[in-house]
């Protein structure tokens, strides 16, 4: 019988991933020499030179999601080490939950499903809410995501613009060059932008100012896009008037100042979580690493290991 060639499993264990390798990869847990792929679904582990000194043999990692900023994607590729994420299977889906988190957070969707509950409405109608109608909805990053969402909200009659690394050719949304220019012309910010240095803390204390009292911020991007006690301060002190929150700067750690408030809507990390978008993207990890180990190269490289084709290592 040949044997089989190792890869190491890292995170939460992924049935999809788990089964999908085990046919043709021997699945490992500890760091060794001799393993040359890597598949790394979710956790908090960091995938960085520590963890590739330790792998000497490394030519791939496959990682679970769109966003990688676990992942140091330039000392792999600096390392001949392609690293692969799951984009396109997933935009539809949390593109959908952008929208929803966005309506839930204006039309104070989870307080009335509260209210009725708590027996309220027999005493009195809940109070009226703020509304999306005549806003104006600024995007930071217009990627595949953010493309999607504006797609949605051209259905919701409202004004979409944005702010990105660059304008986009062929949308017909207005650009902004700087975050504060968007953020004082829009009364919503939807923050679909990825983790890492390029974007930490872009949404700061400023950014909320400009927004206004009416303003209302949505996280589907990352919690590290936004200075979150910046934000607890704007919403304490209703510099703005509101959150949808699906991404935290230190997750699964909610900051109890925001679970103390009634007013914003926090979910837990769940823009791609359901069986279906989740199951393709666990798929993907798994014929990433098939096509690598079968010499075809990678199928979806991150935009830093592009360049890296098979067997150029
Ligand atoms: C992932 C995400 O599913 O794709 C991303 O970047 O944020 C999520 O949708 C999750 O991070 C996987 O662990």
């Amino acid at each position: 019988m040949t044997q089989k060639d190792p890869v190491m499993v890292i995170g939460s264990p992924v049935p999809v991933i788990e089964q999908g390798l085990a046919a043709r990869f021997e699945l490992v847990r500890e760091a060794r020499a001799g393993i040359r792929g890597v598949a790394v679904a979710g956790g908090h582990v960091r995938i960085d030179a520590a963890l590739m000194d330790t792998l000497p043999d490394l030519e791939v990692v496959a990682s679970l999601g769109v966003g990688y900023d676990h992942v140091d994607a330039k000392e792999a590729a600096r390392r001949g080490v392609v690293v692969t994420h799951t984009p396109d299977v997933l935009t539809g889906e949390v593109a959908d939950l952008a929208l929803c988190l966005l309506l839930a957070t204006i039309r104070q969707i989870p307080q009335a499903d509260r209210y009725v509950r708590a027996g309220h409405w027999l005493k009195s109608a809940m109070p009226l809410t703020t509304t999306l109608r005549e806003r104006k909805v600024g995007i930071l990053g217009l990627g595949r995501i953010g493309k999607a969402i504006a797609k949605r909200l051209d259905a919701c009659d409202v004004t979409v613009e944005y702010h990105g690394r660059q304008p986009q050719e062929g949308v017909p949304y207005r650009y902004h060059p700087t975050l504060l220019g968007l953020a004082q012309e829009c009364d919503v910010l939807l923050v679909v932008a990825s983790g890492g240095a390029e974007t930490h803390h872009l949404v700061n204390a400023d950014v909320l100012k400009a927004l206004g009292p009416d303003g209302i911020l949505v996280n589907v991007g990352r919690g590290t896009v936004v200075d979150e006690a910046a934000l607890v301060q704007a919403l304490q002190n209703k510099t703005i008037l509101s959150a949808g929150l699906d991404v935290f700067e230190n997750e699964p750690h909610v900051p109890p100042a925001l679970i103390a408030m009634d007013h914003v809507v926090l979910l837990p990390h769940v823009g791609s979580a359901s069986v279906y978008t989740r199951k393709a993207m666990a798929q993907l990890v798994v014929d990433n690493l098939l096509a690598w180990f079968d010499g075809r190269g990678p199928l979806t490289a991150v935009p830093e290991c592009k360049h890296l084709g098979a067997g150029q290592r």
